[in-house]
């Protein structure tokens, strides 16, 4: 909004010339959100205290966590309102692939919202049943999905990393991929949701990651020069990767070790979401596995370790899945694991930078 009310002024005021600037844009939608989550944080905290909307531990994990009980949950809230705050301030509201993100960044959020309000708020012992949460994650991603494939300017090749010369075009069926991109995403990040800032700190990484990637598809130059795709009206997915980044940060001041406030699946079902979607939009969708890479792999720890466990009739690979559980059995202290895994999720992040260059 900021954008449309000021950057028309810049032929009287030369200075609001800045606002036509993607890159000043960032920046300050970073820092919006970022402001937003540092200052609001310490209320919501309290907010949340006082309405008893505090996390059940599950006695049959790592004993460390048992005195985590009662800890505020559902962050998430803070971390979208936010996100959508600074987005509504500082992008260029015309942009169709704004709307797509914002699209699965609020009904990924009510999937999640639903289910922590069931859980959380009304004291279930369940929240929705996974089947449930499954196909309502389905149906949107779809639609995200057809809104893409509808896009005159999208194109539905995939870009493979390192291998500039295959592109399958999976035309039509780009829909059923952008949708298994979507759902993924947001399960794997909500998996490795498990210790104090053990998400947040990769998602930091990542966004800032496709932060770069969304400048450069969207720069025509640019992406003539590296030869990467160039996606028309994909420049203001940067904006969105700040605004996204500058949240997460945000959020990390009270998940820190040791954590005030965990994001709930208000928060981690719709980042996760969010990343995906992104992914596509920068045409960057088969690179998600090595920029979230972490996720990729505490994924694939609860899918081996669940098949072993039905296979062997009750023999596992781990001592627990996802994986950041089986290092806290194992006895390393759980900060280490978290910036252990952080380490890696650094180092993905700059292996798929490399790729710009290596093709
Ligand atoms: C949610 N949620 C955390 C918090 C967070 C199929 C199976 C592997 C599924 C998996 C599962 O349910 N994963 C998804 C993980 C939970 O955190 C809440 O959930 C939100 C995210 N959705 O924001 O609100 C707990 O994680 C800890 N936590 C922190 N700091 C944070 O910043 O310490 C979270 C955020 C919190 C807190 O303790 O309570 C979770 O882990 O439940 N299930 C599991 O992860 C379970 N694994 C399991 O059963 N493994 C089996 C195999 C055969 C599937 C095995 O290996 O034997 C474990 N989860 C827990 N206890 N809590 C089992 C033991």
């Amino acid at each position: 909004m900021l954008y449309h009310f000021l950057y028309p002024l810049h032929t009287e005021i030369s200075f609001l010339n800045v606002f036509q600037y993607i890159t000043f844009r960032t920046i300050y939608g970073s820092l919006t959100a970022f402001l937003m989550c540092f200052i609001l944080g310490p209320w919501v905290i309290k907010k949340l205290s006082k309405m008893q909307i505090g996390q059940y531990i599950r006695n049959d994990g790592p004993k460390s966590h048992l005195n985590k009980s009662g800890t505020p949950t559902m962050g998430g809230i803070l971390i979208i309102s936010s996100i959508l705050v600074s987005t509504l301030l500082w992008v260029d509201l015309k942009n169709y692939y704004i709307w797509i993100v914002l699209l699965i960044a609020v009904a990924y959020g009510l999937i999640g919202f639903i289910d922590d309000y069931l859980m959380q708020v009304k004291k279930q012992s369940k929240g929705l049943s996974a089947k449930c949460k499954l196909v309502l994650q389905t149906v949107f991603a779809l639609i995200a999905g057809v809104l893409l494939y509808k896009y005159p300017d999208f194109d539905t090749t995939v870009t493979i990393p390192f291998f500039k010369n295959i592109a399958p075009d999976l035309g039509i069926s780009y829909i059923v991929f952008a949708a298994l991109v979507i759902v993924g995403t947001s399960n794997a990040v909500n998996l490795t949701d498990g210790l104090d800032g053990l998400v947040t700190g990769p998602l930091i990484i990542a966004s800032v990651t496709y932060m770069f990637f969304a400048y450069v598809a969207g720069h025509y130059k640019i992406a003539h020069y590296l030869q990467i795709n160039y996606v028309p009206g994909c420049g203001e997915i940067t904006v969105f990767c700040g605004a996204l980044a500058g949240a997460s940060l945000g959020f990390l001041w009270f998940n820190a070790y040791p954590a005030q406030i965990f994001m709930g699946d208000v928060g981690s079902i719709p980042l996760g979401g969010i990343l995906g979607t992104i992914a596509l939009i920068t045409k960057q969708e088969v690179l998600l596995v090595l920029v979230g890479g972490l996720f990729v792999i505490e994924a694939l720890s609860v899918i081996f370790q669940v098949g072993f466990y039905k296979i062997t009739k009750g023999q596992r690979i781990f001592k627990m899945a996802p994986l950041h559980h089986h290092f806290e059995i194992k006895g390393w202290a759980e900060p280490k694991v978290i910036v252990r895994f952080w380490i890696i999720a650094i180092t993905l992040a700059l292996i798929s930078m490399s790729t710009l260059k290596l093709r």
